[in-house]
């Protein structure tokens, strides 16, 4: 059975408990669009606020460590943030595996972690511009995605979902066309049900990230393969958020 649109908020290093009044607006709203599957990826120190404010919409993390509890200062472990009221992580943004140095094994090691913990995954990937400009992205794209997600999963297309973000589009307010985000989640659903299987691969949710807004969500998100969308700054108010999710209808 097809799963429903995804459309998430990745609030990044924004806000505070003043955010929380957006977060409950988007809840409300939500409520009255039940044919999209809609969550937010706070900060770690909002997911328990968050988790208490929202009765419909989905609460995640935008990351997690690779291990369970021990010494490791200023980590946050899976079993912490689903403790808070996560049911989701992000992994694999580029913000980590640039800013942060995270290898593709270093993602396939967190998200074991996170199943460990009972969290659902959104495993990121995206190519740099001058891979893209090589004429090389999508092999460079399947590529780094086979080596972060995990070999076997079971229901596979409700504890996973994959999030194409052409880093060249993230915050900068370039989007690739309809036809390159198309012929890229065709051949991540081709590695998805190689992986996984024609049934679970094929239902998988692939969501496209990079500077979506409500001026080009519709044209994204009815794009061949398109599952939903990763939203970043377009996130952090109801009236933006709520107008991408709108155009999933
Ligand atoms: C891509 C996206 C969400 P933005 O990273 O993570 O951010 O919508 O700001 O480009």
């Amino acid at each position: 059975m097809a799963l429903r649109p995804y459309v998430v908020g990745n609030w990044k290093m924004n806000g505070t408990r003043a955010m929380l009044a957006e977060a409950r607006a988007i809840d409300r709203s939500a409520q009255r669009l039940m044919k999209v599957e809609v969550a937010l990826a706070p900060p770690f120190t909002l997911i328990h606020a968050v988790h208490k404010e929202v009765e419909e919409i989905g609460v995640g993390a935008q990351d997690c460590h690779a291990q369970g509890d021990g010494a490791f200062t200023g980590d946050i472990s899976a079993a912490m943030a689903a403790d808070a009221g996560a049911t989701f992580t992000i992994l694999g943004h580029s913000e980590r595996r640039q800013g942060h140095g995270e290898t593709d094994a270093d993602v396939l090691a967190k998200a074991g972690a996170a199943l460990d913990a009972g969290l659902q995954l959104i495993i990121c990937c995206g190519e740099t511009e001058s891979v893209r400009d090589s004429g090389n992205a999508v092999q460079a794209v399947t590529d780094q995605l086979r080596a972060s997600l995990p070999q076997t999963l079971e229901s596979a297309s409700e504890k996973l979902t994959v999030a194409y973000e052409p880093i060249w589009a993230i915050g900068t307010g370039r989007t690739p066309t309809v036809g390159d985000v198309e012929s890229m989640h065709r051949a991540i659903r081709a590695l998805l049900i190689d992986r996984y299987g024609e049934t679970e691969g094929g239902a998988i949710r692939i969501l496209y990230g990079g500077s979506v807004k409500p001026e080009n969500a519709r044209e994204l998100l009815w794009a061949a393969e398109v599952g939903g969308a990763l939203v970043g700054g377009a996130s952090l108010t109801a009236e933006s958020f709520m107008g991408i999710v709108m155009a999933a209808v």
